[in-house]
């Protein structure tokens, strides 16, 4: 554990292991940049609105093809004078067996909400959309089980199966663009994890195309499938360094019945983690998420209109908030649950709350849960974020946040031109801290600052570089943190089998 904040703990990696592991890519493939005789090839195998290209005779202009070839974050730009938008899995098939052929590197890209740098080019690298990849294939209701092409957005497979009284196991800020395909690529988890568990263990099936167009059928809709190694779970996560995947079978849960939110005020963070066994102990079965913000990220999110805003009286001496779901069978019951909670909550002799706020009406509801989730939102609009998105014992969050702001103030860093704000927030229930550094500008200066201070930092508590958003081309560096040797070099040998001329997303995950 550490010490205070100002004095972490961190134990160096040697530098043997920081660089090393990079045995498929010392030499790495030369691509092809797309020609227009590839062009010339794609239109045999798509209608002329599927393809996007600045290359004469031009289909789209270079301000068309911005969205694609910029990050979320705007961290990351690629050059990509293409676009492919596939309609079928088969077309998916033709156009990577020809990329593969060709040596054209290819960038699978879904909503592009990624926070790491995985859904653009680094170069020209084409890129494959798979936007126009958006039918249900089928659902069960009765088991519960969804088929679904890949780029089906996460909110519309919600609006699809809530008429059948089912959820989607994943939930997250970016549901109104994330695409299914893109959230099991990149093992998202987000917001209901805490209840459902993670994408490995939810997702049933993939279908997949490998970079020389071989179609990998692993789409089954079976619970229980012990016949040898689960190749499926490879993609999950992958981030498109595998292959394209063009449909997901998802187990969907039952809808709960009755669903309640409290936001609870708490006067220091050190009552988090024994506010979490109270919680646990009190709600036990229908206890769905436990989200935490701190007061920074609460400030910045009411500065941006998130979600309503609690009274003043309510967040005075507040230095964090966490937010309470209860998820079950019998509406009153769970009431009954809650307010129990709250009432030993509020009338224990030293409080671990100061307040509480429970919604009282669906419009609440989701009024809270738009605070939390539009924490990512408020700070992009606040100015431009080095994300962290960690693991790291719950007991260490507020001291990693409080250890950073303090190292950037030691350099002099945390003013006005440079670091405006350092703030923490994320899933505690999973042990997943979201930090967020919010400067004016991505300076190096900052970078230096952070890296690989935060990951050393990390890697002492046994901790990982990411929690959930993934690797993409932000972290190649920082595998070496979380993972030994022997695991990346493994990483690197599975890569060759299903990659072996390195065509898919190159640059990302790994180096
Ligand atoms: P993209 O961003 O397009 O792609 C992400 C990666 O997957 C890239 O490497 C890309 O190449 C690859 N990829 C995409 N589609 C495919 C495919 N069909 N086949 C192969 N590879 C593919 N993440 C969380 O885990 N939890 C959260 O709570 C969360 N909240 C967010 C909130 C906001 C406001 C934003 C902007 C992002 C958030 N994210 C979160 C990150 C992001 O939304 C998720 O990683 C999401 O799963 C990405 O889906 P996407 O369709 O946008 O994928
Ligand atoms: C969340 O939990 C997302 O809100 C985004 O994972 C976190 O923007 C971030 O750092
Ligand atoms: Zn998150």
């Amino acid at each position: 554990m550490l010490a205070t904040a100002s004095t972490v703990v961190v134990r160096r990696l040697p530098t043997r292991l920081r660089w090393t592991t990079r045995l498929a890519s010392s030499t790495p493939p030369k691509f092809n940049s797309v020609t227009k005789e590839d062009i010339a090839h794609f239109s045999k195998i798509l209608p002329p609105t599927s393809i996007l290209t600045t290359l004469e005779p031009a289909s789209a202009s270079p301000s068309e093809l911005e969205i694609f070839n910029n990050d979320w974050i705007g961290r990351f730009k690629g050059q990509s004078t293409t676009v492919l938008k596939p309609k079928t899995t088969e077309q998916v098939s033709q156009i990577l067996k020809w990329c593969n052929e060709r040596y054209i590197a290819v960038v699978p890209q879904g909503g592009n909400t990624g926070l790491v740098g995985g859904s653009v080019p680094l170069h020209d690298e084409l890129v494959l959309s798979l936007a126009n990849m958006n039918k249900v294939r089928s659902f069960d209701p009765v088991a519960g089980i969804l088929v679904a092409d890949a780029g089906c957005i996460l909110q519309s497979l919600t609006d699809y199966v809530a008429p059948h009284n089912h959820i989607m196991p994943v939930d997250l800020g970016a549901k109104g663009s994330c695409q299914i395909g893109g959230n099991v690529s990149t093992n998202a988890g987000g917001l209901r994890l805490l209840r459902y568990g993670s994408l490995h263990g939810t997702v049933l099936g993939v279908e997949v195309v490998l970079p020389d167009g071989t179609i990998l059928d692993q789409l089954t809709t079976l619970r229980k499938d012990n016949t040898g190694y689960d190749l499926k779970q490879l993609f999950i996560g992958a981030e498109g360094t595998l292959g394209v995947v063009t449909a997901v079978s998802i187990l969907t849960p039952p809808a709960p019945q009755a669903s309640n939110n409290v936001i609870l005020a708490l006067p220091s963070f050190n009552n988090v983690q024994p506010l979490f066994r109270q919680v646990k102990h009190h709600l036990s079965e229908i206890l769905s998420a436990f989200e935490f913000i701190d007061r920074t990220a609460y400030d910045l999110a009411v500065k941006h209109g998130q979600g309503r805003a609690l009274e003043s009286d309510e967040v005075e001496g507040a230095e964090c908030f966490v937010l309470v779901e209860t998820s079950g069978g019998r509406r009153e019951h769970d009431e009954e649950k809650l307010s129990d909670l709250l009432e030993d909550l509020l009338s224990a002799e030293q409080p671990l709350i100061n307040t509480g706020v429970l919604a009282q009406n669906p419009a609440q509801f989701s009024s809270l849960w738009a605070l939390r989730e539009g924490v990512t939102e408020a700070v992009s609009k606040e100015g431009k974020a080095y994300k962290y998105d960690i693991s790291i014992p719950l007991a260490s969050f507020q001291e990693v946040v409080d250890g950073t702001r303090e190292r950037l103030r030691q350099k002099g860093l945390l003013h006005d031109k440079a670091v405006k704000h350092v703030l923490g927030y994320g899933h505690v229930g999973d042990g997943n801290l979201h930090l967020n550094i919010v400067a004016d500008a991505f300076l190096p200066e900052i970078q230096d600052a952070l890296e690989p201070y935060i990951y050393e930092v990390v890697q002492s508590l046994r901790g990982s570089v990411s929690a959930e958003h993934g690797i993409g081309a932000m972290k190649t560096h920082a595998l070496p943190y979380s993972k030994d040797k022997a695991s990346i070099d493994l990483m690197y040998k599975i890569k060759k089998v299903f990659d072996p001329k390195g065509i898919m997303n190159p640059g990302k995950v790994l180096e």
